[in-house]
């Protein structure tokens, strides 16, 4: 596929500022596994979150070489400064004036660091937005669809998992049998009505930063020895958990997203260099969550994102139920509870 940023080698950059707040995401079928660059070996599936999501304010300016400063919650962060300018130079065969921009980033996060919230897909895809914004201003650009298109485009290059932020809902990224589906940016997904509305309730077992990054357990897929089946898994859960989304049927929905989540923690324990980023509280959760279903028949289910820190799915209906429960039952193994919801996609500050 030719890049969706092409075309565009002899602008030249100007003065502009921009401000975009993009939220989070949770995978109900996941990304886990590369081929490419930045392309994923398998469909993936997720639901935009409401609450959890990042603001960033950029002002781009022309200079004689590529200078990034970024300042998270008030402090400088270099380290993140020096990640935003090495994604910057992997976009320099289709914008050679990379090399000449200087880029001030300010950014801040509505959640908490550790929370098990993908703050890279809120993050880089705050960021991709206004990269994108950048590139529409220098264009006179006025395309609403391809202007999201090329920024899940530049997010996916950013951060895997980024590029499924930029619409609300229900997204989908990765080649499959859907309309429109596609290794290089995602696409948002319309489901059955009773499924529009789901709750999310993040159950914060442990804050500390993991020790093995996404990006480090995507590459140990490359040499794993059930890495094929896993991909063939990931295709057929996804089919699945499409059908069932447009059908409402949660039964089916929260079966696959327990199983998926399963799944990601398997490829950990069994990956070249065995790890688990669960805590014994997770499986403590877990169990306590399963009997609760057992003896209530309520639709609520988990998934886990790369950590331990288990998302509690259920319809906004059960809402009252739900939160009585994790409040009497789960809240004594959690440092903290995040109540989030399915949201609309970001939103353009200024
Ligand atoms: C996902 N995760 O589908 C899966 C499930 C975590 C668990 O995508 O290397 O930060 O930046 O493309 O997107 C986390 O990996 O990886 C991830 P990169 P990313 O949400």
């Amino acid at each position: 596929m030719k890049s969706l940023i092409n075309g565009l080698q002899d602008i030249t950059p100007g003065d502009y500022e921009t401000s975009w707040s993009s939220p989070s995401n949770i995978a109900f079928v996941k990304y886990w596994g590369k081929k490419g660059h930045q392309l994923p070996a398998n469909p993936s599936l997720s639901l935009t979150l409401n609450d959890c999501k990042t603001t960033t304010s950029v002002k781009f300016s022309l200079l004689d070489e590529l200078d990034v400063s970024l300042n998270f919650d008030g402090n400088n962060d270099d380290k993140f400064a020096a990640k935003i300018k090495n994604y910057l130079l992997t976009l320099q065969t289709d914008l050679p004036w990379i090399h000449r921009l200087g880029v001030e980033i300010k950014t801040s996060n509505t959640f908490p660091h550790g929370a098990g919230i993908a703050s890279s897909a809120s993050g880089l895809s705050a960021f991709a937005l206004c990269l994108a914004d950048y590139i529409k201003h220098l264009t006179h650009g006025n395309d609403q669809d391809n202007f999201l298109k090329k920024a899940s485009f530049l997010s996916r290059l950013a951060s895997g998992s980024a590029c499924r932020s930029i619409y609300g809902g229900f997204t989908t990224w990765g080649e499959s049998e859907l309309l429109d589906s596609s290794d290089y940016y995602a696409t948002p997904l319309s489901v059955h009505p009773e499924l529009v509305n789901l709750c999310d309730s993040i159950l914060v077992i442990n804050s500390q930063e993991k020790n093995v990054s996404s990006r480090a357990g995507h590459g140990q897929m490359g040499a794993h020895t059930f890495a094929e089946a896993r991909y063939t898994q990931a295709r057929d859960h996804f089919n699945l958990c499409v059908s069932a989304l447009k059908h409402g049927d949660i039964e089916a929905v929260g079966k696959i997203l327990e199983a998926e989540a399963f799944s990601l923690h398997a490829m950990m324990l069994t990956s070249p260099n065995p790890y688990t980023l669960l805590k014994p509280n997770s499986l403590a959760a877990i169990e306590i969550l399963h009997d609760f279903r057992n003896e209530t028949g309520l639709p609520v289910y988990f998934t886990l994102d790369a950590g331990p820190n288990l998302h509690l799915i259920y319809p906004e209906s059960f809402k009252n139920k739900v939160l009585t429960f994790i409040g009497h039952e789960l809240s004594s193994l959690c440092e903290n509870i995040i109540y989030d919801r399915n949201g609309e996609g970001p939103v353009k500050c200024y």
